[in-house]
């Protein structure tokens, strides 16, 4: 009896899992012409491999029960590596933890699976109670780097405060995307970090990172937006000053906060960079993504913004663990043009939606940069208008 509830109920995971991963999907049409979201999310705590959920081994657990349970798979790094798309997934634990896992696909679209194994980075002195939110940056000093966040108890929180925490950045690389070799955190002088990125190229002979210092482990405080940072090395990497260049603001989708997304992608007209903004509702925080480009020989300098966001969450994308959340730390600049835009919902899951270098300078040039007043928002839907006559 025990056997055959093992055998059936493998039978069933199997099916069910096969049928997920070869699912074929489909861009949502005409869309809005910036970029086509795909139907499916490409990436579900489902997609998980099921030897690591269940013990296999009938004797142990004649149930088929799940040992391990995964909560979420979300906020992806990503890069195009020997022909194959990588993303380097957020992986959610039924028990809160998050760790990393590289999953893979032929197209950049569907099809994903998961490695064997997840990912074992190696802790510091001051072992990482939580790692999330990896950017993937292939640098040009030949390492690929990711950095995350590494967020620890709070060593000041009052007695019975169990929620209090420290954001900083981690920093690992690797030349294969196979072996980790772990560095010492970022140093900066802000009290909490998060959504620290590396820019791809050296900048007057140092490394450029985006950073995002803030005052508190859930607000930026008087931390006031998306930065720039320089350091020598980053095998002990120090950011002495932030200089911010994309500045919160009062009354748009960021004037709570934001955060640098993946690794700005290099056009001929500039940086391209995504990120994403939060504003604060009756209903909590609403995250959405937007983009701006900066100049080419300056990087601190901002030369497009459109206004408001790229992107906000849709239908079943309100819905998760954070609901009305869409955060992306991973996009894919493809050899044919295309950009691989991959985004979490909600905490939850992950999507991708697919767009081109061509179609998003367009989006970042011709888009109208928000003038901060209802009025000025009418004056461009007339202009539009106007201009259909
Ligand atoms: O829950 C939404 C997001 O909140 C944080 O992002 P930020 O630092 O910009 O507020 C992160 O915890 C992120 O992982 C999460 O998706």
């Amino acid at each position: 009896m025990r056997e055959e509830i093992f055998s059936q109920r493998l039978n069933d995971l199997q099916r069910e899992q096969s049928a997920l991963l070869t699912l074929v999907n489909e861009p949502i049409l005409p869309g809005n012409g910036i970029f086509e979201r795909y139907r499916y999310p490409i990436l579900t705590a489902a997609h998980t491999p099921l030897h690591w959920r269940y013990d296999l081994n009938p004797g142990r657990n004649p149930y088929l029960m799940e040992r391990f349970g995964i909560n979420a798979t979300f906020n992806a790094g990503a890069i195009k590596w020997q022909d194959k798309y990588l993303l380097m997934v957020r992986v959610e634990g039924a028990d809160r933890k998050s760790f990393f896992a590289i999953a893979e696909s032929k197209d950049g679209i569907q099809q994903w699976q998961f490695r064997p194994a997840p990912v074992r980075i190696p802790e510091t002195g001051d072992p990482d109670v939580n790692v999330y939110d990896v950017r993937l940056t292939a640098h040009e000093d030949g390492y690929i780097y990711g950095l995350f966040c590494t967020e620890r108890k709070d060593p000041a929180a009052a007695p019975g405060d169990m929620s209090s925490a420290i954001a900083q950045c981690g920093i690992i690389r690797t030349r294969d995307m196979e072996q980790w070799e772990r560095l010492p955190d970022l140093v900066t002088s802000s009290p909490q970090q998060r959504n620290v990125v590396l820019h791809p190229e050296f900048v007057n002979g140092q490394y450029a990172l985006y950073t995002r210092p803030q005052d508190n482990f859930i607000e930026a405080g008087s931390g006031g937006g998306i930065a720039i940072g320089y350091t020598k090395d980053m095998t002990r990497a120090v950011v002495t000053t932030e200089t911010v260049i994309d500045p919160r603001h009062y009354h748009t989708i960021s004037e709570l906060k934001n955060g640098q997304g993946p690794a700005p992608i290099k056009t001929a007209e500039g940086w391209l960079h995504l990120a994403h903004g939060v504003r604060n509702t009756a209903a909590g925080f609403r995250y959405v993504l937007y983009m701006f480009m900066t100049d080419l020989r300056d990087i601190t300098k901002v030369t497009h913004k459109p206004a408001g966001y790229l992107m906000a969450p849709e239908g079943p994308e309100r819905t998760g663990d954070v609901s009305n959340v869409l955060f992306s730390n991973g996009w894919i600049a493809d050899d044919d043009g295309r950009v691989l835009i991959y985004y979490a919902s909600s905490d939850t899951r992950m999507h991708v939606a697919v767009s081109s270098i061509d179609r998003l300078l367009d989006y970042v040039k011709n888009t109208a940069p928000d003038r901060f007043r209802s009025a000025a928002s009418v004056d461009t839907v007339m202009a539009i208008i106007e201009a259909n006559r």
